[in-house]
């Protein structure tokens, strides 16, 4: 997209962002339908995706603003109008190089870091728990944005003060639980139990505030549950694209290029999607 003057800066696995001359210090974070699963995008995208995962980012930033976020109006008008439902303008901040991961339930890595090592990210946890279980309380896991291409790296809460010194490390943590709290109050109330997820944060140039960046509490960056369905035993009905990695992980070895989707996962998990918005009321 160089329409409108908007300049490609940047392509994520499945959003891209844009800066425009007329707008210093704004960007403009475009979701497309495309899907990622064990590293990879697959084939076919998703249709639909990119606006619903916006939908979703922008609904929990208005229920979460008590807190700061980076979206901004200023400049809306310059926002190419095919693009509004899957594009959110925001200020640029000073992004700090952590993962914000909050987990109130054991699954996916931490499961298997607390089947190795009864703790997950160097917090040590009760013995006895098994996969999907709630935590006695949701604990904060950082992880090292690595550069592109290169994997997350799990830290600790010692690693993230050498990476962003001791004020900046608490006021991470801090707003992330806070946060995590907030939102899963608010999903618990509609059925819907937020198992993890991953916040991203930045300051703010002109107020030198800590604030929410990225998308928030979308289906990519998250675990979500049915919580009828946890109730009877049953955890792997989830919000995300586990419906995508489920069909991965029981048709391709993980060697070479993955197998194209067949239409009928693309359209259970495009459904998942739009279920969790209608659950929220988003
Ligand atoms: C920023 N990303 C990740 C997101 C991509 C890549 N408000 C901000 N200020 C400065 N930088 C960023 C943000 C935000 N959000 C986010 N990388 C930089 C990312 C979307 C698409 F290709």
């Amino acid at each position: 997209m160089t329409q409108g003057g908007w300049e490609h800066v940047y392509s994520g696995k499945v959003r891209e962002l844009y800066r425009h001359p007329d707008l210093p210090g704004r960007m403009l974070v475009v979701a497309t339908d495309r899907v990622s699963a064990y590293d990879h995008v697959l084939e076919p995208g998703i249709p639909g995706k990119g606006a619903l995962l916006t939908r979703l980012s922008s609904w929990w930033f208005r229920q979460l603003a008590a807190h700061p976020n980076h979206l901004t109006d200023d400049g809306a008008e310059l926002v190419p109008a095919d693009l509004t439902d899957r594009s959110m303008l925001v200020r640029e901040l000073d992004m700090f190089p952590v993962e914000c991961v909050v987990r109130g339930y054991l699954s996916g890595s931490g499961w298997k870091e607390y089947q190795a090592t009864q703790t997950v990210c160097g917090i040590p946890l009760p013995a006895g728990l098994n996969d999907g279980d709630r935590l006695p309380e949701p604990i904060y896991t950082p992880a090292y944005k690595a550069p592109q291409g290169e994997h997350d790296e799990n830290i600790t809460f010692e690693r993230t003060v050498e990476l962003v010194g001791p004020d900046a490390a608490e006021a991470l943590r801090s707003a992330s639980l806070e946060i995590f709290a907030r939102a899963s109050a608010v999903a618990e109330t509609r059925g819907v139990i937020l198992a993890d997820t991953k916040f991203e944060f930045g300051t703010d140039r002109e107020t030198g505030e800590l604030t929410l960046a990225d998308e928030v509490l979308t289906s990519d960056s998250s675990r979500y549950w049915d919580a009828d369905l946890y109730a009877t035993g049953e955890r792997t009905a989830s919000f995300d694209k586990q419906i995508v990695r489920n069909w991965l992980s029981a048709n391709w070895t993980g060697e070479g290029v993955p197998p194209t989707l067949p239409h009928e996962i693309v359209e259970q998990t495009a459904a998942r999607y739009a279920e969790l918005i209608e659950r929220l009321g988003a």
